[in-house]
């Protein structure tokens, strides 16, 4: 039986540019590595597939030559192009057993998940190497309801699976996330909105990895 992957813990990096302020998601993706970030995972959905070829396999390059992870959100053709170490997925993206079989089983899937129901399914199946647990806060970077704090106490207690804490998370809220101990956790605006994303990274990374 295949065994599953396990992400790094500590903060799971996604790229943002409209929150950026101008930095193209190549700087943020630098500055984030620059900080110490083990993991990155590329989601843009405002550029067409031409740009994000061109984009990802610069970005694809960049982690490689500084041992980061690198996870292609939604699109499991352009991870496979580029071969990347894994793909995300979201309840309504390609089914993770189909994934699977396209990508192969030495790379990495990750699910988005946001119930108990979702979480559960998720867990019992083993080409679900991680899940995406929020969103915990409210947050406009993705259209989906706050799932609150709830859910993770549910997978914290249940799901005895890697997982990544995102949604809405911030300086303001991220001691809520810290204390239950999370296994890794993503915050995408409140990173790349930062002058000095390095910095900010650095801090984090500190915290949650002493
Ligand atoms: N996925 P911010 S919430 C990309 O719950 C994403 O699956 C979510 O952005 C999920 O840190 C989210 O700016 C957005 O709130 C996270």
């Amino acid at each position: 039986m295949r065994k599953r992957i396990i992400i790094p813990k500590g903060l799971y990096g996604i790229t943002g540019e409209k929150f950026a302020n101008g930095k193209t998601n190549y700087q943020c993706v630098k500055e984030m590595i620059d900080g110490g970030i083990k993991v990155i995972q590329y989601r843009e959905k405002e550029k067409s597939m031409k740009e994000m070829v061109e984009e990802a396999k610069k970005i694809r390059e960049l982690c490689r030559e500084n041992s980061v992870l690198f996870i292609v959100n939604d699109h499991v053709d352009l991870a496979l192009l580029i071969d990347a170490d894994g793909v995300h997925v979201g309840q309504d993206d390609m089914d993770v057993n189909d994934a699977r079989t396209l990508i192969g089983d030495n790379k990495i899937i990750g699910l988005s998940t946001h119930s108990p129901e979702q979480g559960k399914k998720a867990f019992e199946n083993n080409n679900v190497d991680y899940i995406g647990v929020g969103p915990i806060f409210p947050t406009t970077t993705k259209d989906t309801a706050p799932v609150g704090l709830k859910y993770l106490d549910y997978v914290l207690e249940n799901i005895k699976m890697p997982f990544v804490a995102i949604g809405g998370i911030k300086i303001s809220n991220i001691d809520k996330i810290i204390s239950r101990n999370a296994h890794s956790i993503c915050m995408v605006s409140e990173i790349v909105k930062n002058d000095n994303i390095k910095e900010f990274v650095k801090k984090y990374q500190n915290i949650l990895l002493k």
